[in-house]
């Protein structure tokens, strides 16, 4: 998609700080992080949310997912981490193209998420 900021970024046209990629998935720190590490994991493919994720696409989101995870687990050695992912302007969703916040956690790190939930 043209004009779509996370295009530019899988096409290289807006630079990012990139944590994971295969031929189908892309994973960058977010540009205005929760904390550090807070990473985003994207399709190359632009779709809008998840609900147009084909159960293919799904499954390769889904193991990158768990690679990252992995990794702010192994690597920055958090204790947890929150996976999230807003849908449709009214959830909160700024960027249209569909992303899963993935977002490190430690033992009382007090961190409010979502606080409008
Ligand atoms: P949201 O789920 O659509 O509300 O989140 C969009 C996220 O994308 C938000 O956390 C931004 O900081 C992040 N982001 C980014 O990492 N790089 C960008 O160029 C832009 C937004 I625009």
């Amino acid at each position: 998609m043209q004009d779509c900021i996370f295009c530019k970024i899988v096409r290289g046209e807006i630079p990012s700080a990139k944590v994971y990629e295969n031929d189908s998935v892309l994973c960058f720190l977010d540009v205005a992080p929760a904390v550090r590490g807070h990473s985003l994991v994207i399709p190359r493919e632009h779709v809008e949310n998840i609900l147009e994720i084909p159960e293919d696409m799904a499954a390769h989101l889904h193991e990158a997912i768990r690679r990252v995870g992995r990794g702010i687990i192994q690597g920055l050695k958090a204790d947890g981490f929150n996976v999230g992912m807003n849908n449709f302007q009214a959830a909160g969703q700024v960027v249209m193209h569909a992303h899963w916040h993935l977002i490190p956690r430690f033992h009382g790190d007090g961190l409010q998420l979502w606080p409008q939930y």
